[in-house]
């Protein structure tokens, strides 16, 4: 992630003395460029005299961009990053800007399980579950009659590997495991880890898949023709594709 860390000045909202002599000084103060001196903050008087709009109002002392403090890239661990903010002033505000490194991403990155092609098996709803669908009984594997897979038709902007994340569910209480395939390429083999509940959701896995730039199908499959079938059970909640 590019993280932007940016600092904007706000006025001084500390010392009110005579009000009239200081909000002449800061109005002379903006007119030079300078930080005003005070304007009562509660007043009425500080609403209705023209200029003691200098707090609101645009002017050489009001800056139109926070001032870069820092921009720096940090990699993302456990979904989170730690970004240090040393010597604050406490009468500046300051922002973070995030953005992914590589860019703004473009198209769609997340397709729900529920939403895809599902052979062989059960959509069902969940209040954990990504836009609330996720597909279960994903479990025959015998022959072609019966073989459970979901089909995601995913497009994508250019031809490269992606890091797929694959939001499931597994109460076996043992490793799943499902067969993945894209574009129908080779099979390679989705470890789920044992997880709470069935039909609960928030655990996934990151399996990296090569992808064309544009359309393409990817199978998440229990059993499907020329596949030895998986071992266990999984429900599938989304794949986001990064
Ligand atoms: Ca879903």
């Amino acid at each position: 992630m590019q993280v932007l860390l940016g600092a904007r000045s706000v006025p001084d909202a500390g010392a009110v003395g005579n009000f009239t002599q200081r909000a002449r000084r800061s109005r002379a103060g903006i007119e030079q460029g300078r930080r005003p001196l005070a304007c009562p903050r509660t007043s009425a008087l500080w609403l209705s005299r023209p200029w003691a709009r200098c707090r609101i109002a645009p002017g050489p002392f009001r800056q139109s961009a926070p001032i870069a403090v820092s921009s720096t890239t940090y990699n993302v661990v456990n979904g989170s990053i730690s970004v240090p903010a040393n010597s604050m002033n406490a009468l500046e505000a300051y922002q973070l800007l995030i953005t992914p490194a590589a860019g703004a991403a473009t198209g769609q990155q997340r397709y729900e399980a529920e939403n895809a092609t599902v052979v062989n098996a059960g959509r069902f709803s969940s209040g954990s579950a990504s836009d609330g669908g996720y597909v279960g009984q994903i479990d025959g594997s015998a022959n072609m009659r019966d073989q459970s897979f979901v089909d995601f038709l995913v497009n994508v902007p250019q031809a490269r590997a992606y890091t797929m994340n694959i939001r499931y569910a597994n109460a076996t209480g043992a490793n799943a495991t499902h067969g993945l395939a894209s574009n129908g390429g080779g099979w390679s083999t989705v470890t789920y880890p044992p997880t709470g509940a069935w039909g609960s959701f928030g655990a996934s896995v990151n399996v990296s898949v090569n992808l064309n730039a544009g359309w393409n199908m990817i199978r998440l499959a229990k059993g499907a023709p020329n596949f030895a079938g998986g071992v266990g059970f999984a429900e599938l909640d989304a794949i986001t594709l990064s």
